[in-house]
């Protein structure tokens, strides 16, 4: 049977959420607003729109729109600064052999991400030509937890969502999964996405008689 599996990009296949905060602390110490880990936790799978507002909203700050679009392209430049310097050893494990062993299943592989930098990542760690289709946040009007990033890859690849299998790191992610009556797959802590239909630490957790219950299940 042909599946497609729709990965998520940070947080499921490399760690960029570290860069997104250095450089949202930045824009933040420079309007004095304070920024924890634990408020970046937050901001994961969240647009880079949305990030801002949410910021301005702990500090109590309003701003005017053309500072709001300067912030905004001045934390993308500096992120893309740390981005420039990735390469495949910022892969997250196991990655690489999850892609393979689909690939050599002959599965179809998607990339679903609400990141505008997406295919940029996947250059410089070297999986672009892994995926078939890339749906980033350059081809959706609503973000996660609205289906459509999850429904576009699937009808790109011309599979019905009961036959997609989402790996996500974000609550909003996983119900995006859900909605779109795909089966969702938590990569992270069981805690946070319990909402989820398996959940694994990260990949090296799975092993491939459960990509072959996957190949053969269908979302109900
Ligand atoms: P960008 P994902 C998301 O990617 C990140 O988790 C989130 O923190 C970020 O704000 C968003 O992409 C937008 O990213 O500024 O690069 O467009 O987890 O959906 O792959
Ligand atoms: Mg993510």
């Amino acid at each position: 049977m042909k599946k497609a599996f729709i990965f998520d990009l940070d947080g499921v296949i490399v760690d960029t959420a570290k860069y997104h905060f250095l450089a949202w602390q930045n824009l933040a110490s420079s309007l004095g607003i304070s920024f924890s880990s634990a408020q970046n936790e937050q901001l994961k799978g969240v647009s880079r729109i949305r990030s801002l507002e949410k910021i301005l909203e702990w500090g109590n700050k309003t701003i005017s729109e053309e500072e709001f679009t300067r912030l905004m392209s001045e934390k993308n430049e500096e992120y893309l600064e740390y981005i420039s310097k990735m390469d495949a050893t910022e892969i997250l494990p196991d990655v690489p052999r999850v892609l393979d062993l689909l690939i050599s299943k002959e599965q179809a592989i998607a990339l679903g991400s609400a990141s505008k930098n997406a295919r940029v990542i996947l250059d410089k760690v070297g999986l672009r030509d892994k995926f078939q289709t890339i749906v980033d946040g350059t081809n959706v009007s609503k973000a996660k937890p609205d289906p459509e990033v999850f429904l576009i890859g699937a009808q790109e690849l011309d599979i019905s969502p009961e036959d997609c299998i989402v790996f996500e790191d974000s609550v909003a992610g996983i119900q995006a999964a859900n909605i779109a009556n795909m089966i969702s797959i938590g990569i992270g802590d069981a805690k946070v996405l319990h909402e989820a239909d398996y959940i694994f630490k990260d990949f090296t957790e799975i092993k491939e008689e459960f990509i072959n219950t996957l190949v053969k299940t269908q979302k109900v």
